[in-house]
């Protein structure tokens, strides 16, 4: 499901599913994990995470036929694609989104939590929690927060629609978009920037901004508030009509509304 390479301190992940359109599933993200731990070993200082080139769909996001029936909070911590993201975000070293094609729900967190995004010009996201009925969580929230303006990262999660990068460039989100040709000689181009400075205090800056991206203060009581809500979500008949309508492959027929003020 991955295929993977070192060169020149730099480790590339390149993620191979296409007959689930890369979606991540427990099994992926194992591998995931097994990637890391090597390159980490190996010294490598930076990662390079992409497709396979000329794929048209980077990655279809959570694999849906894991997520949990309901009842149980289909993004409990650990979920694997949670535990993905916090991998990503505890790598010692740079991590490098290398989009193109189109990404679609978690994996648009997850690429958000890498450390730069350089996309291929044709390249969309499109976050999709809406679509299917799912209570995304605050961790995950905040990492579109700390990706994107309150008012874009609304705009992704309420109409579950693709944005395109050069949009999302344009707002800060995406470092770079470039012709897809151009695409692999401008990532390793970055990557070999950064594996040319000091890996020490780069890794130190990597997680003093993560510590500080995540420095946010709630009550215990708002804390529960928002389980609450959540549970709400993953416990309502729209949550089981979100799943099966994806599997049926058909539109989903959404009935309820919130009775929480
Ligand atoms: O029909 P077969 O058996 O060949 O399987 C099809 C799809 O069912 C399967 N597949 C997936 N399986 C599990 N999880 C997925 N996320 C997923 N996406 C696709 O892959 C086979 C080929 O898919 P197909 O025929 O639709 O390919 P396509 O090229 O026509 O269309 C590609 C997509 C990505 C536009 C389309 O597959 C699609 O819309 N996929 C679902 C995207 C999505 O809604 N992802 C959100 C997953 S849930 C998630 O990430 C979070 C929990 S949340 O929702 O909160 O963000």
């Amino acid at each position: 499901m991955l295929l993977l390479a070192i060169a020149d301190n730099i480790g590339t992940i390149t993620l191979d599913r296409d007959h689930r359109r890369n979606a991540f599933c427990e099994e992926m993200v194992q591998g995931f994990t097994a990637a890391l731990e090597s390159f980490r070993s190996a010294g490598v200082r930076c990662v390079v995470l992409r497709a396979k080139p000329g794929s048209t769909v980077w990655s279809a996001g959570h694999d849906i036929d894991e997520l949990p029936a309901a009842g149980l909070d289909p993004l409990a911590w650990r979920d694997p694609m949670r535990k993905l993201i916090r991998e990503i975000e505890l790598f010692p070293a740079p991590v490098i989104a290398m989009i193109e094609g189109s990404v679609w729900g978690g994996a648009c967190e997850t690429v958000f939590a890498c450390d730069l995004i350089v996309a291929a010009s044709d390249a969309t996201f499109a976050a999709t929690p809406a679509r299917l009925n799912v209570p995304y969580n605050v961790g995950g929230l905040l990492t579109f927060l700390n990706a994107a303006p309150l008012n874009i990262a609304k705009e992704m999660l309420f109409t579950a629609d693709p944005l395109s990068v050069e949009r999302l460039c344009s707002l800060g989100v995406i470092n770079k978009v470039v012709d897809k040709a151009e695409l692999e000689a401008v990532t390793f181009a970055m990557a070999h920037r950064i594996a040319a400075n000091a890996p020490l205090s780069i890794a130190v800056m990597k997680e003093q901004l993560r510590i500080l991206a995540g420095a946010h203060t709630m009550s215990p009581e708002d804390f529960e508030r928002i389980q609450g809500l959540r549970r709400v979500v993953y416990n309502s008949q729209d949550y089981a009509e979100g799943i099966r309508a994806f599997k049926e492959k058909r539109k989903p027929n959404f009935k309820q509304f919130p009775k929480f003020p």
